[in-house]
Protein backbone atom coordinates (compact mmCIF):
# COMPACT_ATOMS: atom_id res chain seq x y z
CA UNK A 1 0.00 0.00 0.00
CA UNK A 2 1.30 3.38 -0.99
CA UNK A 3 1.85 5.68 2.21
CA UNK A 4 -0.07 8.77 2.71
CA UNK A 5 2.53 10.91 4.54
CA UNK A 6 5.63 11.31 3.21
CA UNK A 7 8.34 12.70 6.01
CA UNK A 8 10.85 14.92 3.84
CA UNK A 9 14.35 15.16 5.39
CA UNK A 10 16.98 17.78 3.62
CA UNK A 11 20.29 16.19 4.53
CA UNK A 12 23.95 17.83 4.00
CA UNK A 13 26.76 15.76 5.67
CA UNK A 14 24.61 13.57 8.06
CA UNK A 15 26.36 10.60 7.38
CA UNK A 16 26.17 9.53 11.14
CA UNK A 17 22.20 10.12 11.13
CA UNK A 18 20.70 8.87 8.06
CA UNK A 19 20.12 5.69 7.91
CA UNK A 20 19.33 5.19 11.29
CA UNK A 21 16.82 7.88 11.58
CA UNK A 22 15.03 6.44 8.53
CA UNK A 23 14.80 3.14 10.06
CA UNK A 24 13.61 4.78 13.08
CA UNK A 25 10.71 6.32 10.55
CA UNK A 26 10.08 3.39 9.03
CA UNK A 27 9.38 1.76 12.44
CA UNK A 28 6.83 3.65 13.66
CA UNK A 29 3.05 2.36 14.04
CA UNK A 30 2.14 4.80 10.89
CA UNK A 31 1.52 4.97 7.36
CA UNK A 32 4.42 6.75 5.67
CA UNK A 33 7.00 6.96 3.67
CA UNK A 34 10.21 8.96 3.57
CA UNK A 35 12.24 11.57 0.77
CA UNK A 36 15.60 12.65 1.74
CA UNK A 37 17.16 15.62 -0.27
CA UNK A 38 20.63 15.42 -0.06
CA UNK A 39 22.39 18.54 -1.69
CA UNK A 40 25.90 15.74 -3.13
CA UNK A 41 27.17 15.67 0.80
CA UNK A 42 30.81 15.06 0.85
CA UNK A 43 30.36 12.78 3.45
CA UNK A 44 28.03 10.53 1.26
CA UNK A 45 25.26 11.00 2.86
CA UNK A 46 23.44 10.40 -0.56
CA UNK A 47 24.77 7.11 -1.07
CA UNK A 48 23.67 6.17 2.39
CA UNK A 49 19.96 7.58 1.43
CA UNK A 50 19.97 5.94 -2.22
CA UNK A 51 20.80 2.54 -0.34
CA UNK A 52 18.28 2.61 2.09
CA UNK A 53 16.00 3.62 -1.19
CA UNK A 54 16.95 0.15 -2.68
CA UNK A 55 15.99 -1.74 0.67
CA UNK A 56 12.69 0.13 0.84
CA UNK A 57 11.59 0.27 -2.71
CA UNK A 58 8.53 2.47 -3.12
CA UNK A 59 8.45 3.54 0.81
CA UNK A 60 12.12 5.58 0.99
CA UNK A 61 12.79 8.30 -2.35
CA UNK A 62 15.87 10.40 -2.82
CA UNK A 63 16.65 13.61 -4.46
CA UNK A 64 20.07 14.17 -5.04
CA UNK A 65 20.61 17.80 -6.19
CA UNK A 66 24.64 18.97 -7.54
CA UNK A 67 25.43 20.94 -4.28
CA UNK A 68 24.53 22.65 -1.40
CA UNK A 69 21.88 24.74 -2.72
CA UNK A 70 19.66 25.72 0.50
CA UNK A 71 17.21 24.10 3.05
CA UNK A 72 14.27 26.04 1.48
CA UNK A 73 14.61 24.68 -1.79
CA UNK A 74 15.56 21.36 -0.37
CA UNK A 75 11.93 21.67 1.21
CA UNK A 76 10.45 22.27 -1.78
CA UNK A 77 12.12 19.65 -3.97
CA UNK A 78 10.78 17.20 -1.20
CA UNK A 79 6.94 18.53 -1.47
CA UNK A 80 7.12 18.49 -5.23
CA UNK A 81 7.98 14.78 -5.14
CA UNK A 82 5.71 13.96 -2.06
CA UNK A 83 2.41 15.88 -3.77
CA UNK A 84 3.61 13.53 -6.91
CA UNK A 85 3.03 10.29 -5.29
CA UNK A 86 -0.22 8.65 -5.57
CA UNK A 87 -2.45 9.06 -2.31
CA UNK A 88 -0.10 11.61 -0.69
CA UNK A 89 -2.37 13.66 1.72
CA UNK A 90 0.45 14.90 4.03
CA UNK A 91 3.99 16.05 3.86
CA UNK A 92 5.89 16.42 7.16
CA UNK A 93 9.58 17.85 7.48
CA UNK A 94 11.90 17.13 9.75
CA UNK A 95 16.03 17.73 10.07
CA UNK A 96 18.24 15.03 10.15
CA UNK A 97 20.29 15.22 13.45
CA UNK A 98 17.91 13.69 15.96
CA UNK A 99 17.12 17.06 17.34
CA UNK A 100 13.94 15.99 16.18
CA UNK A 101 12.45 12.73 17.60
CA UNK A 102 10.84 10.22 14.77
CA UNK A 103 8.74 9.04 18.50
CA UNK A 104 6.71 12.28 18.12
CA UNK A 105 5.52 11.79 14.69
CA UNK A 106 2.63 9.62 15.64
CA UNK A 107 0.62 12.38 18.01
CA UNK A 108 1.26 14.80 15.02
CA UNK A 109 -0.10 12.90 12.41
CA UNK A 110 -3.33 12.21 14.76
CA UNK A 111 -3.58 16.00 15.70
CA UNK A 112 -3.03 16.46 11.62
CA UNK A 113 -6.62 14.89 11.18
CA UNK A 114 -8.33 18.01 12.04
CA UNK A 115 -6.18 21.20 11.43
CA UNK A 116 -3.99 21.92 8.04
CA UNK A 117 -0.93 22.36 10.13
CA UNK A 118 0.68 21.12 12.67
CA UNK A 119 4.28 22.55 14.30
CA UNK A 120 6.25 19.68 16.48
CA UNK A 121 6.81 23.15 19.19
CA UNK A 122 9.24 23.96 21.79
CA UNK A 123 7.33 26.93 22.78
CA UNK A 124 4.21 25.63 24.12
CA UNK A 125 3.49 23.87 27.83
CA UNK A 126 5.37 20.65 27.90
CA UNK A 127 7.64 21.97 25.08
CA UNK A 128 11.31 22.86 24.98
CA UNK A 129 15.07 22.50 24.75
CA UNK A 130 17.69 19.64 25.69
CA UNK A 131 21.73 20.02 25.72
CA UNK A 132 20.78 23.85 24.33
CA UNK A 133 24.19 26.34 25.28
CA UNK A 134 22.42 29.34 26.79
CA UNK A 135 23.68 31.36 24.41
CA UNK A 136 21.27 29.05 21.60
CA UNK A 137 18.20 29.30 24.08
CA UNK A 138 18.01 33.00 24.12
CA UNK A 139 18.50 33.56 20.49
CA UNK A 140 16.16 30.89 19.63
CA UNK A 141 13.80 32.41 22.26
CA UNK A 142 14.02 35.86 20.74
CA UNK A 143 14.11 35.45 17.04
CA UNK A 144 10.81 33.23 17.76
CA UNK A 145 9.27 35.95 19.93
CA UNK A 146 10.26 38.90 17.39
CA UNK A 147 8.64 37.50 14.48
CA UNK A 148 6.09 36.44 16.14
CA UNK A 149 4.83 40.01 17.76
CA UNK A 150 5.80 41.42 14.20
CA UNK A 151 3.95 39.29 12.22
CA UNK A 152 0.70 38.62 14.04
CA UNK A 153 1.26 34.81 14.24
CA UNK A 154 -0.62 32.80 16.47
CA UNK A 155 1.69 29.92 16.43
CA UNK A 156 4.76 29.86 19.19
CA UNK A 157 7.60 27.95 17.22
CA UNK A 158 7.89 30.03 14.29
CA UNK A 159 11.38 28.67 13.13
CA UNK A 160 10.27 25.47 13.79
CA UNK A 161 11.33 22.80 10.61
CA UNK A 162 9.44 20.15 12.40
CA UNK A 163 5.91 20.28 10.84
CA UNK A 164 3.05 18.46 9.30
CA UNK A 165 1.07 20.22 5.74
CA UNK A 166 -1.69 18.89 4.57
CA UNK A 167 -1.95 18.59 0.90
CA UNK A 168 -4.33 21.37 -0.07
CA UNK A 169 -2.04 24.08 2.02
CA UNK A 170 1.08 23.48 0.01
CA UNK A 171 -1.01 23.44 -3.01
CA UNK A 172 -2.44 26.95 -2.04
CA UNK A 173 0.71 28.82 -0.41
CA UNK A 174 2.79 27.39 -3.33
CA UNK A 175 6.32 27.16 -1.38
CA UNK A 176 8.11 26.85 -4.34
CA UNK A 177 7.51 30.83 -5.02
CA UNK A 178 9.32 31.27 -1.64
CA UNK A 179 12.60 33.02 -2.48
CA UNK A 180 14.52 32.83 1.01
CA UNK A 181 15.97 29.76 2.36
CA UNK A 182 16.38 27.73 5.82
CA UNK A 183 14.75 29.93 8.94
CA UNK A 184 13.55 32.50 6.47
CA UNK A 185 11.65 30.12 4.50
CA UNK A 186 10.10 28.45 8.12
CA UNK A 187 8.87 31.98 8.75
CA UNK A 188 7.52 33.17 5.39
CA UNK A 189 5.75 29.40 4.99
CA UNK A 190 3.98 30.06 8.67
CA UNK A 191 3.07 33.38 8.31
CA UNK A 192 1.79 32.66 4.30
CA UNK A 193 -0.52 29.71 5.94
CA UNK A 194 -1.72 31.85 8.72
CA UNK A 195 -2.76 34.60 6.59
CA UNK A 196 -4.29 32.21 4.15
CA UNK A 197 -6.52 31.44 6.74
CA UNK A 198 -5.25 27.34 7.81
CA UNK A 199 -5.56 26.45 10.50
CA UNK A 200 -2.28 25.65 13.29
CA UNK A 201 -2.15 23.23 15.71
CA UNK A 202 1.36 22.59 17.84
CA UNK A 203 2.30 19.09 19.49
CA UNK A 204 4.82 20.34 22.35
CA UNK A 205 8.30 18.14 21.60
CA UNK A 206 11.40 18.34 23.43
CA UNK A 207 14.21 19.72 20.58
CA UNK A 208 17.22 17.78 21.59
CA UNK A 209 20.55 19.54 20.18
CA UNK A 210 21.91 17.23 17.29
CA UNK A 211 23.73 13.91 18.60
CA UNK A 212 26.51 13.58 15.98
CA UNK A 213 28.06 16.09 12.99
CA UNK A 214 28.66 19.58 12.67
CA UNK A 215 25.65 22.53 12.63
CA UNK A 216 25.14 24.44 9.18
CA UNK A 217 23.21 27.55 11.09
CA UNK A 218 25.21 30.44 10.95
CA UNK A 219 24.75 34.32 12.12
CA UNK A 220 24.22 35.20 8.49
CA UNK A 221 21.19 33.16 7.58
CA UNK A 222 19.82 34.38 11.72
CA UNK A 223 19.87 37.85 10.51
CA UNK A 224 18.55 37.27 7.03
CA UNK A 225 15.01 35.75 8.80
CA UNK A 226 15.08 38.89 10.69
CA UNK A 227 15.62 40.58 7.22
CA UNK A 228 12.40 38.52 6.30
CA UNK A 229 10.23 39.31 8.66
CA UNK A 230 11.07 43.14 8.34
CA UNK A 231 9.81 42.75 4.90
CA UNK A 232 6.78 40.85 5.91
CA UNK A 233 5.66 43.28 8.17
CA UNK A 234 3.96 45.69 5.75
CA UNK A 235 2.23 42.45 4.04
CA UNK A 236 0.22 42.53 7.22
CA UNK A 237 -1.92 45.25 6.59
CA UNK A 238 -3.28 43.09 3.36
CA UNK A 239 -6.81 41.11 3.99
CA UNK A 240 -6.01 38.34 5.85
CA UNK A 241 -8.55 35.02 4.74
CA UNK A 242 -11.34 33.74 7.38
CA UNK A 243 -10.42 30.66 8.73
CA UNK A 244 -10.72 27.92 6.33
CA UNK A 245 -12.75 24.54 7.09
CA UNK A 246 -11.18 21.45 6.62
CA UNK A 247 -12.47 19.56 3.16
CA UNK A 248 -14.33 17.14 5.35
CA UNK A 249 -16.11 20.22 7.93
CA UNK A 250 -17.49 21.74 4.88
CA UNK A 251 -19.15 19.06 2.90
N1 LIG B 1 19.61 19.43 1.40
C1 LIG B 1 20.08 20.33 2.27
N2 LIG B 1 19.96 20.11 3.60
C2 LIG B 1 20.46 21.03 4.46
C3 LIG B 1 21.10 22.22 4.03
N3 LIG B 1 21.48 22.93 5.13
C4 LIG B 1 21.08 22.21 6.20
N4 LIG B 1 20.48 21.06 5.80
C5 LIG B 1 19.85 20.02 6.64
O1 LIG B 1 18.79 20.67 7.29
C6 LIG B 1 18.62 20.17 8.62
C7 LIG B 1 18.78 21.33 9.62
O2 LIG B 1 20.11 21.81 9.59
P1 LIG B 1 21.00 21.96 10.92
O3 LIG B 1 22.43 22.17 10.56
O4 LIG B 1 20.70 20.82 11.84
O5 LIG B 1 20.45 23.31 11.48
P2 LIG B 1 19.96 23.59 12.93
O6 LIG B 1 19.12 22.45 13.42
O7 LIG B 1 19.34 24.92 12.89
O8 LIG B 1 21.34 23.69 13.73
P3 LIG B 1 22.10 22.55 14.57
O9 LIG B 1 21.10 21.60 15.11
O10 LIG B 1 22.87 23.29 15.58
O11 LIG B 1 22.98 21.84 13.62
C8 LIG B 1 19.66 19.07 8.77
O12 LIG B 1 19.07 17.85 8.45
C9 LIG B 1 20.72 19.45 7.73
O13 LIG B 1 21.47 18.35 7.28
C10 LIG B 1 21.22 22.43 2.61
O14 LIG B 1 21.76 23.42 2.13
N5 LIG B 1 20.70 21.46 1.79
MG1 LIG C 1 19.81 20.61 13.72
Amino acid sequence: MQPNTFVIIPTYNEAENIQRLVTEVLELPVDVGVIVVDDNSPDGTGDQAEAMAQAYPGRVHVVHRPGKLGLGTAYTAGFELALGQPGAAWAMTMDADFSHLPSYIPAMIACGRDKHIVIGSRYVPGGGTANWPLRRRVLSWCSNTFARLALGLTAHDTTAGFRLYRRAVLEMVRPESIRSSGYSFLVEMLFRCERSGFQVEEVPIIFEDRREGQSKISWKEVVRAMLTVFRLIPCRLKRREPPRLLDSESA
